[in-house]
């Protein structure tokens, strides 16, 4: 019997590509070419399965086109790329891959706040450009982490994961915001406080943007937002491009309304909002939370072991609808 035919849409460890053929006959993208929605549906056109990531739209044009199509894999625990709807719809499984990468997702969301408040990236091109002569007592003066007030916008698995670094590693007094509060021993074991957006935007030291991109959530930080965090405020964004306005952001830096900012996620990235290059106090990095090896390993093998079960058991193990 011939194998299922699936696609691997993007490269990824050669160990999963080689467990994943072991079950299917895989198309993979191993040279990492970057394919147009028009390519990526045409190679969907013949594949019952694909192992997909962020940045793959799976939407009702997509699935119009593909229909032997059966399931996608996210490689990732954010499923924005997916019209869920449209696959439910389509009698198509969508998948992402929660757990595995929370706590390192914490940790970098934890280093790029610390990176922002303390001013590293500034201080280091400082270093390198050879204009370190002198030491001052002022010299990039930043703002403490321990005893300050930690604000987290979306409460979820790794926001939980920053509250918790924060709370009992650093003694800092944690409030969040959320679509819903959380229970009250979870609220306990992160010593975090439900406040309302507008308390978090006013009182927050670090604020710290963790939730799931939706039309709900589009630039959920605009300048009316910006405007009402303090002056000494820093601003961490490891969520989505598109919750923060990156032109306000911009701004709001270059005016110093607020300190600084750290963000590993942007409008429209790869591509960079010109104006955020050119501001000395933001922190920048390539969308990479959850690259340390063994979680990108993780998220890899967990997409293959949902398009595996699936295929096998006929259930996947972290379905996102009930195709
Ligand atoms: C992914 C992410 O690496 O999991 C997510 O939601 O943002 C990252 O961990 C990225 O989206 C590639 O799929």
């Amino acid at each position: 019997m011939s194998k299922p035919k699936i696609l691997v849409a993007r490269a990824v460890f050669p160990e999963v590509i080689e467990r994943l053929s072991q079950h299917f006959e895989v198309e993979s993208n191993q040279a990492d070419e970057t394919w147009s929605k028009a390519q990526l549906t045409d190679k969907l056109r013949d594949k019952v399965g694909a192992l997909t990531i962020g940045t793959d739209r799976i939407d009702a044009e997509v699935l119009a086109a593909c229909p032997q199509l059966k399931i996608c894999a996210n490689m990732a625990v954010g499923y924005n790329n997916f019209d869920v709807a449209a696959m439910t719809a389509a009698g198509v499984l969508g998948t992402n891959t929660p757990d595995v990468l929370t706590e390192t997702t914490a940790d970098f969301g934890f280093a790029l706040m610390m990176a922002t408040a303390r001013r590293m990236t500034e201080s280091e091109h400082y270093l390198r450009a050879g204009l370190w002569n002198k030491w001052s007592y002022d010299m990039f003066a930043g703002s403490d982490i321990h005893g300050a007030t930690l604000g987290i916008l979306g409460m979820g698995r790794i926001g939980q994961g920053i509250a918790k670094r924060g709370a009992h590693g650093f003694g800092m007094n944690v409030i969040y915001h959320n679509r819903s509060r959380l229970d009250a021993a979870s609220e306990a074991a992160c010593k975090a406080r439900y406040v309302s957006k507008e308390e978090l935007l006013k009182t927050a030291d670090h604020l710290v943007l963790v939730l799931p991109y939706s039309a709900a959530s589009h630039h959920a930080i605009g300048a009316a937002e910006l405007a009402q965090m303090k002056p000494t405020a820093t601003l961490v964004n490891i969520a989505r491009g598109g919750i923060v306005d990156d032109a306000a952001l911009a701004a709001a830096l270059r005016d110093k309304r607020i300190a600084a900012a750290g963000l590993d996620v942007f409008e429209g990235e790869p591509a960079v909002h010109p104006d955020l290059l050119t501001v000395p106090n933001v922190v920048l990095t390539p969308h990479i939370a959850s690259a340390s090896v063994p979680t990108r390993l993780a998220m890899a093998n967990l997409a293959a072991d949902n398009l595996i079960a699936f295929f096998t058991q006929g259930k996947a193990l972290t379905p996102l609808n009930a195709a």
